[in-house]
This record gives C-alpha cells, sequence and structure tokens, in this order.
C-alpha cells in the first residue's frame, strides 16, 4: 500500500512537461494580467480604448486567467501527485497541446471576430449579438472552451484511473476507513486526498460545461433548438463555480507538500482533515446558486440552499490548511524563503478572500452587492494572491539554486511589492464595491474615478512583481529540471 514515510521523501527536479505548464501558464497570466491593467486604466480615464475593446479584454482576462489556474494547478497536482500513483505523461501533455489550441481558438474569436460576451457566455447572449459578432466568432470562442474543457477532462480522467489503481476506489483515497473508521494512521497522504476530491467534483463541472457549450452550439445554427435559460445559466455556473475553486484545491497541495519538507514535521490526513476534504467534495457541488440569489425564478429551496451550504463550506478545508500550516511552522526553526513565505501569504490571500464572498453570500446582502465590484475583490484576492501566490511559491520551489541558497534583495523586495501590491489593488475593488460602484462597466461615473486610479497604480506594482517573479523564474529553468533532493530545510541543515 501507500508509502506512509511521505514527508521525509526528497522531492527530485521537475519533470519538464510541469515545466512547460508553468511557462506556458506564466506566459499567458502577463498577458492577461497586462489586460486587467488596460481595463482598470479605461475605467480610470486615463486611456481611452472604448467600450468594445473594454469588453473583449475582459472576455479575454476571464477565460484566460481561469484556464491559467487550472493548467497552474493541475502542474502541481501532477508533479506530486506522481509520487503516490502512476500519472500517464502522455496525457498529461496532451491536456497541455489541446489548452494551446483552445486558447489560439478563444483568441482569435476575439481579436479577429470581436466576440466579447465574457468568459461566462451567458445564454442566450453567445447568439444574440445584435451585429456586434457573428456567430461563427461565439462558435470559436465556445468551441475553444470545449477544446479546453476536453483536455482537463482527459487529464482527470487519468488521475482517476491512477487512484483507483493505487487505492482501490475512491472512498479509500478519501479515507473513508480511517474517517469512520479507526484511525490505523494508514490515511491517503493529503496530496491523494486533495486530487481525489478535485477529480470527482471537476469530472463532474467539465461533463456539464461540455454539456451546455454543446447545446449552445447546435443552438447557435439550429435556433429552434430552444434552450430554457434559467437551465442554461445553472449549468454554466455549476460548471465555473466548480472549475475555478477547483484551481485552489489542486494549488494547495503544494502547500501541503513543500511546508513539510521545509520543517521535516509531516501533514498528517487525520480525522478533521478527512471529514473536511470529505465535506467539501460534496459541499462544492451545491452551493453554485450563490450566483443566482437574484434570480427569482429560481425555486426558492435552491437558492436557500446556496446560501446556507455557502456559509459551511467556507470554512472547513481553509480551516484545517491554516492551522495545519501553523502548527507546522510553528517553532520548527523553519528558514523563511521566497518559497514558504508565498505559500504562507498565499493562505492568508485565501482566507481574506473567503470573508467577503461569506458576506456578499447572504441573500439580503447580495441583493445590493452582487453586480458590483465587491465581488472582483473577493474573487481577485484569493484568486492573486492566494491560488497565484501558490503558484509563485512552487516556481521559486522548484528554481531555488541549493537548499542553503538565500534569496537575494531583488526577490525579497518583489516579495513585498507583490504582496502590498496585491492587497491594494483588492481593497481598492472591495471599497469601489462598497460604495456602490457596479462590475463589468467600461465606463465609470466621475465619482468613481478616484477608486479606478488607486487601483490602477496598484495593478501596475503587481504586474510589475509578477514580471519579475517570472523572469526569475525563467533564469532558474534549468535548476528547476536539475535532480537533487528537495528537502530538509529545516535549521539549515544540508541533506
Ligand atoms: C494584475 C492583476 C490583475 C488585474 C489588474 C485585473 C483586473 C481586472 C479587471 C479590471 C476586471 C474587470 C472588473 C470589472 O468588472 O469592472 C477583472 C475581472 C476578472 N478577473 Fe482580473 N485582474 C488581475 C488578476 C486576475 C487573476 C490573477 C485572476 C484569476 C486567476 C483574474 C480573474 C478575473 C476574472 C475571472 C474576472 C471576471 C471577468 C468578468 O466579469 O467577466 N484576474 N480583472
Ligand atoms: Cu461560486
Amino acid at each position: 500500500m501507500a508509502d506512509h514515510k511521505y514527508i521525509a521523501k526528497p522531492d527530485h527536479g521537475a519533470d519538464p512537461a510541469v515545466l512547460a505548464y508553468l511557462v506556458t501558464a506564466a506566459a499567458v497570466l502577463l498577458l492577461m494580467m497586462s489586460f486587467g491593467l488596460v481595463m482598470r486604466l479605461e475605467q480610470a480615464r486615463l486611456i481611452d480604448i472604448g467600450a468594445m475593446a473594454f469588453y473583449e479584454l475582459m472576455t479575454l482576462h476571464g477565460a484566460g486567467m481561469v484556464g491559467i489556474a487550472g493548467i497552474a494547478g493541475a502542474a502541481i497536482m501532477w508533479h506530486f501527485l506522481r509520487q503516490y500513483v502512476d500519472l500517464s505523461k502522455a496525457i498529461f501533455l496532451a491536456n497541455l497541446v489541446l489548452f494551446v489550441a483552445g486558447v489560439a481558438m478563444i483568441l482569435a474569436s476575439v481579436l479577429l471576430g470581436n466576440f466579447h460576451g465574457a468568459w461566462t457566455f451567458l445564454y442566450p447572449l453567445p447568439s444574440k449579438a445584435m451585429g456586434m459578432w457573428s456567430p461563427a466568432a461565439a462558435a470559436l470562442f465556445m468551441g475553444g472552451l470545449l477544446v479546453i474543457g476536453i483536455g482537463f477532462l482527459l487529464l482527470h480522467l487519468d488521475v482517476a484511473r491512477a487512484v483507483i489503481a493505487r487505492y482501490g476506489n475512491f472512498s479509500r483515497a478519501l479515507g473513508w476507513p480511517q474517517l469512520f473508521g479507526v484511525d490505523d494512521g494508514n490515511a491517503p497522504p493529503p496530496t491523494v486526498v486533495a486530487a481525489t476530491m478535485v477529480t470527482i467534483v471537476n469530472v463532474t463541472a467539465l461533463v456539464v460545461g461540455a454539456t451546455i457549450l454543446v447545446m449552445m452550439l447546435v443552438e447557435l445554427y439550429v435556433p429552434a433548438f430552444a434552450i430554457d435559460p434559467l437551465l442554461a445559466k445553472g449549468m454554466i455556473y455549476f460548471f465555473g463555480h466548480v472549475f475555478i475553486n477547483a484551481t485552489i484545491y489542486m494549488a494547495v497541495i503544494a502547500v501541503y507538500e513543500i511546508l513539510p519538507r521545509y520543517t521535516q514535521r509531516p501533514w498528517k490526513a487525520n480525522k478533521v482533515f478527512l471529514a473536511s476534504w470529505t465535506a467539501s467534495t460534496l459541499m462544492v457541488l451545491f452551493i453554485f446558486p450563490h450566483h443566482l440569489l437574484m434570480d427569482f425564478a429560481y425555486p426558492t429551496w435552491m437558492l436557500v440552499m446556496g446560501h446556507v451550504i455557502g456559509y459551511l463550506n467556507t470554512f472547513p478545508i481553509l480551516v484545517v490548511t491554516g492551522y495545519g500550516a501553523l502548527m507546522i511552522v510553528y517553532r520548527s526553526g523553519i528558514r523563511w524563503d521566497m518559497a514558504s513565505r508565498l505559500l504562507f501569504v498565499s493562505l492568508f490571500g485565501w482566507a481574506a478572500g473567503a470573508m467577503p464572498a461569506f458576506i456578499d453570500g447572504t441573500i439580503t446582502v447580495n441583493y445590493v452587492m452582487h453586480n458590483t465590484l465587491w465581488v472582483p475583490g473577493h474573487f481577485h484576492t484569493y484568486l492573486l494572491l492566494g491560488m497565484v501566490a501558490m503558484v509563485f511559491g512552487f516556481m521559486y520551489y522548484l528554481g531555488k539554486p541549493n537548499q542553503k541558497a538565500d534569496d537575494d534583495f531583488l526577490d525579497r523586495a518583489t516579495f513585498w511589492a507583490f504582496t502590498g501590491g496585491s492587497l491594494g489593488f483588492v481593497l481598492s475593488f472591495l471599497y469601489s464595491g462598497k460604495e456602490s460602484v457596479a462590475r463589468r462597466y467600461a465606463a465609470h461615473l466621475p465619482q468613481w474615478v478616484p477608486y479606478d486610479r488607486i487601483g490602477s497604480l496598484f495593478a501596475a506594482v503587481v504586474f510589475t512583481a509578477s514580471l519579475v517573479f517570472v523572469v526569475r523564474f525563467l533564469s532558474r529553468l534549468r535548476l528547476a529540471g536539475r535532480d537533487y533532493p528537495r528537502a530538509s530545510l529545516a535549521h539549515g541543515t544540508a541533506m
């Protein structure tokens, strides 16, 4: 069965395929950040690109960011999961190839075909463009998403196959024998538990997403094939909600794997840990109606379910992860370096972003806040300062020249620029939301513009800091692939 001495097991260099994922993610991330900055500058009235270009960039930014979050999360999951189960490299690479193909289709749809119906492709917008874009452009966009989704579906099915081959079934991979029976200390490692959860929820989400995409592609050319708009909206938000959440559940594996290597303390999948992941496996599938709280046409029970489960699901994994990280680090003599710092700040970002989400998940608050910048405020907090910080932490971990290498001044300064810049950037969104500034508006009222200008400044800092992180990573790409054991950094002891 599983090798339960997993904490001390040194991690060797990254596979070139993992590095290819990270380089792709980094390139798209920087491009999408620059689009984000341009959107903010437009709202701040510092440039004038016009509404059409704004919505095109917004569409690309949303789709691109969600896509690379998935790619980077998958890279982290695959890198660590491979220690425990036998994954297929061909499928891993096929996903990357499909991703790049899908991105090319999406770029063509938006830049050549002027599609700008947002990454949520909400029905019936793609087919009712009022002459703004052609059915072909909409088809190219939805086709691109479909191609990307099929790649991820293949990857998750391979993870499912590998996990079942090793553990027999999902319930054992989720640690149910230890959760519901006696904890014999043989629960699967946290990485396996997380990967199993992600596989279950993402396969479900991707099948639903692909279904609605195919339905809408048919409707595009055969309008008589009418789709129930409420059904379409529910399916889209189910898919979107689960997919973006799963990116964090994949990326957090970096925390479970790297902090124990730094402190030589095991991250044990105890009963509380297992219970949290099992609970979230279910809850993440049932809370998507929190996106529909303003839709009076939805059955009330669904909205109540979204509200209640939204409250409940905010905490379990976040708390076991935050508490676990504190216990691992507390008096461990950990050497703080860029990787451990970024991972630690990512937990803060994740937790901080969950709070405004929790508030907005309250029906009465949602009526006032939902279409304001409060919403981009909360999700940029846990995606930028949480998810993306985890990815940068993983990049620094892989690129560390040797166990004892210290970070130089540029790295440390950039860490603070990224953290401070991100905080300022998300606070400008949140504050605007509190002042009722609408989201997804290209043109802002004069009284909103001061917040947009502050936000633009911080966005420029975040972009610059991210550029330095990426350049650093690229310059250490050879080190990242090099084969030396990455472990045992506590007290500066060598291997
Ligand atoms: C420098 C960093 C970033 C900047 C400057 C930026 C900027 C923006 C802006 C201005 C918007 C539109 C807000 C509005 O509704 O008026 C937006 C939306 C969005 N951003 Fe970002 N962003 C950044 C990073 C990220 C990251 C890291 C992610 C995800 C990993 C992300 C995902 C999204 C999504 C999903 C939307 C929603 C698009 C929509 O409403 O259709 N962003 N961003
Ligand atoms: Cu959601």
